[in-house]
């Protein structure tokens, strides 16, 4: 038996045989899916030597190579950025860590637009604790010279969307619509392998992940859903445990696979939330509505929003469908007005 035959499919081979599904499919989506594989090999290894970068950075910028030494974030968005502009694939794209959207040049330019969070959770690399690249794809308008509104557009448009995980092992997650499945790193071959297929969040809520530091501030609605699935424990049974690492992207990853819940409000005072509608929550509640779960802003799904502003911030619940939809029905029952 080969050894290939012991791994399964590769990411490449996966993202060609899915291009059959798409009618109008030229081969850019799947270059572009693939190439993004590549920046996460790329990043990876780097996340790999994170503690390391940090010793350096803190002892004149120079390695032992004599590189200058750059902040991990930065590492990962100029890879990026680079990775997708020479891929030939990419109009436009804009990143968590860029201030306005960048153009591709017209030499390089592809039909399509990629928005992504090339570190989230940046707040747990000096502490070696997992954290991740968030990606979505939308097909850029025929015609349309590339500007804001380029960029400005609602998740219900994404072709694709995804995330890599740096964690035990580098994982990498997308979905162009039809199913949701994860890929390992090997390694030791440099390869993604299919590690599960067509991924479904499960029905019920087995994890509850959020800032409980949080509450001073959340709206009147938020504690009284979770003391409703806490009380799920009343029985002789825990149903529900509390998991929360602080890289959303990783805990949303846990609780796809595991049954969590997710939710970060609104502050209620400031009336502001605080994940990025355009590289954190679109792509998340994209994954997870084709894995059968829901995002929600409490009142619409998260990709029925309309960006207006390129780094706009909006609340979010996600997870397992039900519990997400008692969510938005909390928010009805418990308006901020009646406080
Ligand atoms: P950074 O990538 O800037 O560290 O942001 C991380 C993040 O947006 C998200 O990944 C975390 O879950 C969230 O912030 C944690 O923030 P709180 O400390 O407000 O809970």
């Amino acid at each position: 038996m080969s050894l290939a035959a012991d791994f399964g499919r590769t990411l490449t081979q996966h993202v060609l045989e899915n291009q059959e599904h798409h009618p109008d499919a030229r081969g850019q989506l799947s270059a572009l899916l693939t190439q993004i594989g590549v920046a996460g090999k790329l990043i990876s290894a780097q996340v790999r030597r994170a503690g390391l970068i940090e010793v350096w950075g803190a002892t004149g910028e120079t390695n032992v190579q004599g590189e200058r030494v750059q902040k991990l974030d930065q590492i990962a968005n100029d890879t990026f950025v680079e990775v997708l502009k020479r891929s030939g694939c990419v109009a436009a794209m804009a990143s968590e860590e860029e201030e306005s959207f960048i153009a591709v040049p017209a030499d390089l330019a592809g039909d399509y637009v990629v928005v992504f969070d090339p570190l989230d959770g940046s707040s747990n690399i000096d502490v070696g604790v997992s954290i991740g690249t968030i990606f979505a794809i939308y097909r850029k308008r025929p015609d349309e010279a590339v500007s804001l509104n380029t960029i400005l557009r609602r998740g219900r448009d994404l072709v694709a969307g995804g995330y890599i995980v740096y964690g035990s092992s580098t994982v990498l997650v997308y979905s162009s619509g039809q199913t949701v499945d994860c890929f390992t790193l090997d390694p030791s071959s440099g390869e993604f392998f299919l590690t599960r297929s067509d991924v479904r969040i499960p029905e019920k809520t087995s994890l509850l992940s959020t800032n409980e530091c949080n509450s001073p501030y959340w709206p009147r609605w938020t504690s009284k859903l979770i003391d409703t699935i806490k009380s799920r424990n009343d029985g002789p049974v825990r149903e529900v445990s509390a998991r929360h690492i602080g890289s959303l992207v990783v805990d949303f990853h846990r609780n796809l696979v595991k049954g969590g819940l997710y939710l970060y409000p609104v502050n209620r005072r400031t009336g502001r939330g605080k994940l990025r509608l355009l590289y954190e929550c679109n792509p998340l509640a994209f994954i997870a509505e084709v894995a059968g779960g829901r995002a929600s802003n409490g009142e619409i799904p998260i990709l029925d929003m309309v960006p207006t502003e390129l780094h706009q911030r909006c609340g979010i619940i996600v997870g397992p469908k039900a519990d997400v939809e008692l969510a938005e029905k909390m928010v009805r029952d418990f308006p901020e007005s009646d406080s």
